[in-house]
């Protein structure tokens, strides 16, 4: 029974830190992070942004800020004035939700005049690119995403088949 108890612990634990491994965490404009006239729209293409996944804004602090926004305001490059920004130089966006998000930076006229602006789609867990708003062609990351769900499938059957046989 103790053990039976233990196993599953480790168990759920297991699979949760498998589950949490398959996130991507993107870091935005790579190795140039987040600064004046990158073509962020061509960073965005053809990856494949999935809830649970993580942007993450790098600059240095005080030069650029990364602003929420809704599709209106991105293509505005106007913030609504009660718009908290995010101002650590390492900002860390976690993509709660699926469906367009838009970001940009409020600092100076960046977005506006030197392409500080970022738009992407985010997908639910487990849809296909096909059904996403945006389709785009199949790409490394589609095979990446559709081997990850069914390698955790195939570990959520395992761990409940041992389980079933050791109680
Ligand atoms: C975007 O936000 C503004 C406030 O800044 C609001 O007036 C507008 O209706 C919103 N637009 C959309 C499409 O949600
Ligand atoms: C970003 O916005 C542009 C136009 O503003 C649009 O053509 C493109 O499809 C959008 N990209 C995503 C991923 O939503
Ligand atoms: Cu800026």
């Amino acid at each position: 029974m103790a053990f039976s108890k233990i196993f599953f612990t480790t168990a759920v634990v297991a699979v949760s830190v498998i589950h949490s491994s398959l996130a991507t965490e993107f870091l935005v404009g790579d190795k140039s992070g987040w600064t004046l006239d990158f073509d962020y729209q061509g960073w965005a293409a053809g990856k494949e942004f999935r809830v649970g996944d993580q942007l993450v804004f790098k600059y240095a602090s005080g030069v650029h800020n990364v602003l929420r926004v809704n599709g209106t305001e991105f293509q505005q490059c106007e913030a609504a004035d009660n718009t908290v920004p995010l101002t650590t130089g390492n900002d860390v966006i976690t993509l709660a939700t699926p469906g367009r998000k838009w970001y940009i930076c409020g600092v100076a006229r960046h977005c506006a005049a030197r392409s500080m602006k970022l738009n992407i789609t985010v997908l639910a867990q487990g849809d296909s690119p096909a059904s996403a708003p945006t389709p785009s062609s199949p790409t490394p990351a589609a095979a990446r995403g559709n081997a990850a769900s069914s390698f955790y499938g195939w570990i959520v059957v395992m761990v409940s088949f041992v389980g079933m046989v050791l109680v």
